[in-house]
């Protein structure tokens, strides 16, 4: 991490710089630097039934692509599309190397685990009247049973985005005819039915879709991501429509079939960044862009089965500019709304990052599409760092407003942090001492802590993404955000730990951040370099030694290098 702007600001010291200082300071009041009451580190905490954990995909870690009879899904077609493309064809390995992730689990004090079933690895069609890979089924057996001889809980996804090939070919896939004869909607039923069926008496945590806004924008709209359908003004509506309806049947078919004997949860993970407003004057361009983002999914299911308010006026308004009879959201019926509301025993979110929204009524009517029917602009802070992904800005505060929102919106459900972590890029040599990891789990579990301890949010589990290093979609493996290092070049994919997971262990061990322990100390140190400023700056205080120098303290420092040198 290199010193901030404003390090070298106060270095230099000339009377202009400290202007220019104090006009940024005004003109970026909200979201800019560091807020001494906002950021401030919170000692203390989580609940004790607090639930850590890590996940993974299945694509993004099996490889296995197609051994025995699994089929293909849409994206193996688009990783083989051609030869220049990073594929998932081995990724980790985790088909065959599940006992060394466990491992690596066990090792950070972990007891839970959320990780994806493939759906063609259970039914290569899709379809479950063609047939059943029995070798699949078995490989999500072993898995668990490894998982829960190792004192780890499974938590399901049904759905992380690779859908049999077969079902986009015969039916559009999540496009399949969302008003007349739909089938894919009982087709993934009775894909949630034989899980529940099969690993139901020892998976009692089950995520139906993730992030549905991905799947629905970026693989049926803008169609960057498999099955790269291209329609952005209406592809994404109707795959959200389906994607809710197909949702729905899974909640109630463990409702109706399992719940009773099993006794487990069903939710669905969906994805949000925070949306803070530039000015005052873009507050309620803010809310729409969360709403548009969340409340497309989050409405219908927590609230009363239906989209959001301001969605179905913004798209009727848009209907009427286009020369439309019909919106291009879709509606649903009387009674589809009452199948759809409260079907969530818990509330799924992945959050990574905080956009600035400006207010941007009213955009052309030519080709509409997802982005421009919001109405608003979208920005960064010039002083909020950045990540390896493009879009991964570092906003700590952000998911504290966004747990926040949740609860006042959604009637203060139980949330569960299904994913949130930090990426970097793939050099030589290997970020191994990844201490912009590190700050990055540092900075969000505080906000975290401070929505559940400070604001009453019900809070019940943190997930770090990821495990491990994986296939990152579009980027392959050019973009690594694992607690544990694979090397992808290596034909048995030996896996190493980063210094990051050696501080998430001690994150887990001290469930949070108590008073007077070692960790907390330690977190003390490191807590203004995190936030790209030092004490003096927060404080004006002038005596003393620097922050850099208390960086490496003792206690973290030596497993830290313990780590680094299993990989030297
Ligand atoms: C999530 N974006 O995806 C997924 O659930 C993971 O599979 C993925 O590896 C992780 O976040 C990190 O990207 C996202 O472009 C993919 O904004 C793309 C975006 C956001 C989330």
């Amino acid at each position: 991490m290199s010193a901030t702007a404003s390090d070298s600001i106060m270095e230099t010291g000339t009377f202009v710089n400290c202007f220019l200082l104090v006009i940024s300071l005004v003109i970026i009041p909200v979201n800019g630097g560091y807020d001494k009451e906002r950021d401030a580190l919170l000692k203390g905490t989580f609940p004790q039934d607090f639930i850590w954990s890590s996940a993974t995909a299945a694509y993004q870690i099996e490889g296995a692509w197609n051994v025995s009879d699994k089929g293909p899904s849409v994206w193996d077609t688009l990783a083989h599309q051609d030869n220049n493309r990073d594929t998932g064809d081995v990724a980790c390995d985790s088909y065959h190397k599940y006992p060394a992730d466990i491992q690596l689990m066990k090792q950070m004090g972990l007891k839970y685990y959320r990780f994806s079933i493939s759906w063609p690895r259970i039914f290569p069609t899709g379809e479950q009247q063609d047939g059943v890979n029995q070798d699949g089924v078995r490989y999500y057996n072993a898995l668990i049973n490894e998982l829960i001889a190792n004192d780890i809980q499974p938590m399901v996804t049904l759905f992380h985005w690779d859908l049999p090939q077969v079902l986009q070919d015969r039916y559009g896939g999540f496009l399949n005819n969302h008003t007349n004869t739909t089938v894919i909607h009982d087709l993934f039923g009775d894909y949630a039915r034989f899980l529940y069926q099969n690993y139901g008496d020892r998976v009692k945590y089950w995520i139906t879709f993730n992030e549905p806004w991905i799947t629905a924008w970026l693989g049926y709209g803008i169609g960057n991501f498999a099955p790269q359908h291209n329609e952005p003004a209406e592809g994404q509506y109707k795959a959200a429509h389906n994607i809710i309806l197909s949702h729905a049947k899974a909640y109630h078919i463990y409702d109706d079939e399992f719940r009773a004997a099993q006794g487990g949860q069903v939710g669905i993970t969906l994805n949000c960044d925070w949306g803070t407003p530039k000015t005052p004057a873009d507050a309620d361009a803010a809310l729409r862009y969360v709403q548009f983002f969340l409340g497309w999914f989050a409405h219908p299911i927590y609230k009363n089965g239906d989209y959001p308010e301001v969605m179905k006026t913004t798209m009727a308004r848009k209907a009427q500019e286009e020369g439309r009879t019909t919106s291009r959201l879709p509606e649903f019926t009387p009674e589809q709304k009452l199948s759809i509301s409260g079907t969530g025993d818990f509330f799924g979110l992945n959050h990574y990052t905080t956009v600035e929204v400006t207010d941007a009524c009213c955009t052309p009517i030519e080709n509409p599409n997802y982005d421009t029917d919001k109405d608003v602009g979208t920005g960064h802070a010039p002083d909020w760092p950045r990540a390896a992904s493009s879009w991964l800005y570092v906003v700590p505060w952000g998911i504290r407003n966004l747990l926040g929102f949740i609860k006042e919106e959604y009637g203060d459900p139980e949330i569960y942090v299904t994913e949130n972590g930090r990426s970097d890029h793939d050099q030589d040599p290997a970020i191994m001492m990844d201490m912009e990891r590190i700050c990055y789990y540092m900075m969000y579990t505080n906000e975290v802590m401070k929505a559940s301890n400070m604001d009453n949010v019900k809070v019940k589990a943190y997930t770090a993404w990821s495990l491990l290093d994986n296939f990152e979609w579009l980027s392959g493996y050019s973009e690594r955000f694992g607690l544990h290092y694979v090397d992808f070049n290596d034909p048995t994919r030996t896996r190493y730990p980063k210094a990051s997971s050696v501080f998430f262990k001690q994150l887990v061990r001290n469930n949070g951040y108590p008073e007077g322990s070692e960790f907390t100390k330690y977190v003390e140190n490191m807590w203004y370099f995190c936030h790209n400023t030092t004490e003096a700056e927060v404080n004006g205080y002038t005596g003393g030694a620097s922050q850099i120098s208390s960086l490496f303290s003792l206690f973290l420092a030596i497993p830290m290098m313990i780590a680094y040198s299993l990989i030297a």
